[in-house]
């Protein structure tokens, strides 16, 4: 009997991220290795985030733009600076044509048209966590450009709907820095190792839990969701689940991603349209939570069907462990709540 699991090359945890992209490279559809090397430049440019992010308070990057420091150099916020080392990694690397930030209104081309890809990012997500020391993450998201090569990067390019992702990935600075990635054969998260510099595989072919007691929202705004979302809250309430939000995306994923849970970020007065951004925050995040057997909704369809218009679009976001998302939609669809 063939005994290989196809996910995951039986590679050891331990084992480093650039290793782990070398062997898994014939796994990929496009095994031409340029994907690879895209992970391995948006893995350095990280590597360089982890150490703005860990030194922030120590030499104050933190703070609003147009500032000066102590040298009189004028000051960038973080997310900033997380944008512009990004952009020079793939801009260096020569595999990616083109990428859209949140920071950044339109493309921003690297100069490499011969690249074969484009990368959607949010290069320092969890704005309001950035100056206090709290996690913080980067999402990226792979496409394969549609445009001929050698051309300029078009916004078709972008608005290619999340089915049609090649990679995606987040890296979380929290109490360790942790880089999770799929390319659409299970998903696979490194810890990094500052003293060697390294990313190591510590979380090998990563499963959500089926069901879980954790529940992520910005309770705040409890009475501005729509009554079947505020029952479910209630419902969640009564069984006295576990209340977790740190208004990091990234963190409140990657938690609920290991422990079991349902993150939720619907419409609002505020944000009618939901606040999260589907290009560089949903689709990634879904491309992962899929892979590691979650669920996610925008309420009536998955995240990953919703055809896209604009690069900066909103969407709601229902994101979890299978019975979890199953129950919410049961309040959505006014059905039975079931618990199987
Ligand atoms: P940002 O892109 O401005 O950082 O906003 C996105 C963040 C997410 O990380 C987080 O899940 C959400 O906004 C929190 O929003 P709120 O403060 O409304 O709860
Ligand atoms: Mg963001």
């Amino acid at each position: 009997m063939d005994t290989t699991n196809h996910h995951t090359l039986a590679l050891p945890v331990g084992v480093t991220l650039d290793r782990y992209i070398m062997t898994r490279q014939t796994a990929f559809a496009y095994a031409t290795g340029e994907l690879s090397q895209l992970l391995r430049d948006i893995a350095l440019a990280s590597k360089i985030i982890h150490r703005e992010v860990n030194r922030a308070g120590l030499i104050d990057l933190t703070g609003n733009m147009g500032l000066q420091n102590v040298q009189g150099e004028s000051q960038q916020k973080l997310d900033v600076i997380a944008n512009i080392r990004f952009t020079r990694a793939l801009k260096n690397g020569g595999e990616a044509c083109a990428l859209i930030s949140e920071e950044e209104e339109e493309i921003i081309y690297t100069g490499n048209n011969q690249g074969k890809y484009v990368v959607a990012i949010d290069p320092l997500d969890g704005s309001s966590n950035i100056d206090v020391n709290v996690s913080i993450g980067t999402i990226f998201s792979i496409y394969r450009r549609v445009t001929p090569i050698g051309t300029l990067a078009a916004r078709e390019d972008f608005l290619q709907g999340g089915q049609e992702q090649v990679a995606a990935g987040y890296i979380l600075y929290g109490s360790s820095t942790i880089l999770v990635y799929t390319t659409g054969s299970g998903v696979n998260g490194f810890t990094y190792d500052y003293s060697l510099g390294e990313f190591i595989l510590s979380h090998p072919d990563i499963k959500s839990p089926e069901d879980g007691v954790i529940y992520s929202c910005n309770e705040g705004n409890l009475n501005e969701y729509a009554p079947p979302i505020q029952q479910y809250v209630a419902d969640c309430r009564q069984r006295q689940y576990s209340a977790r939000y740190i208004g990091s995306l990234v963190a409140d994923f990657h938690r609920n991603l290991l422990q079991g849970g349902i993150y939720l970020y619907p419409a609002t007065r505020k944000n009618p349209d939901g606040k999260l951004r589907l290009l560089y925050e949903c689709y990634p995040l879904a491309f992962i939570a899929e892979q590691a057997g979650c669920k996610i909704s925008d309420g009536t369809q998955s995240i990953l069907d919703i055809v896209p218009t604009d690069f900066h679009q909103r969407s709601p976001l229902f994101m979890g462990a299978p019975r979890m998302i199953k129950r919410l939609l049961s309040y959505l669809q006014q059905k039975n709540h079931t618990d199987s």
